[in-house]
């Protein structure tokens, strides 16, 4: 019994695994691109040399609603958002959730009450990042 019972829990933990990774590929469809989901992690960060980007909204602290949508704009400083390849990354909790391309602003829906700090980099054609970004808290409640 023993000897059937350890395989079939293997089995079960490897399934969990599976689906807990399958979720979090789910989350990253929200990429208007998506093709940088492999080595994002270990990617070196750029130094800024003098690249600026600052949140103008929502204001830090700002508390939502869950059926909010939340408008992120920023603004950049030697930084052309509409050049080529050139666009911004939004995290909520150190989560990628949006890529955003020749725009200042994008709308953030559906998020589930709790605290995130949501935070933006400046990141090239290739995804890699500028190292300072800017970031905020903000809060959702039910
Ligand atoms: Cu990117």
């Amino acid at each position: 019994m023993k000897k059937f019972l350890f395989p079939l829990l293997l089995t079960i933990v490897f399934a969990f695994v599976l689906s807990a990774c399958s979720a979090t590929t789910d989350g990253h469809d929200m990429h208007s691109g998506g093709e940088h989901d492999a080595g994002e992690a270990t990617m070196q960060k750029l130094p800024n040399d003098g690249r600026k980007i600052e949140i103008l909204s929502p204001a830090d602290g700002a508390v939502f609603k869950t059926e909010d949508s939340i408008v992120v704009e920023v603004a950049t400083e030697n930084f052309d958002v509409a050049a080529e390849g050139n666009h911004w990354h939004i995290f909520l909790n150190g989560n990628e959730v949006a890529m955003v391309y020749s725009d200042t602003n994008r709308a953030l829906r559906g998020l589930e009450p709790g605290t995130y700090e949501l935070k933006v980099t400046m990141t090239n054609i290739d995804h890699a990042e500028y190292e300072e970004g800017d970031s905020i808290t903000i809060t959702i409640e039910k």
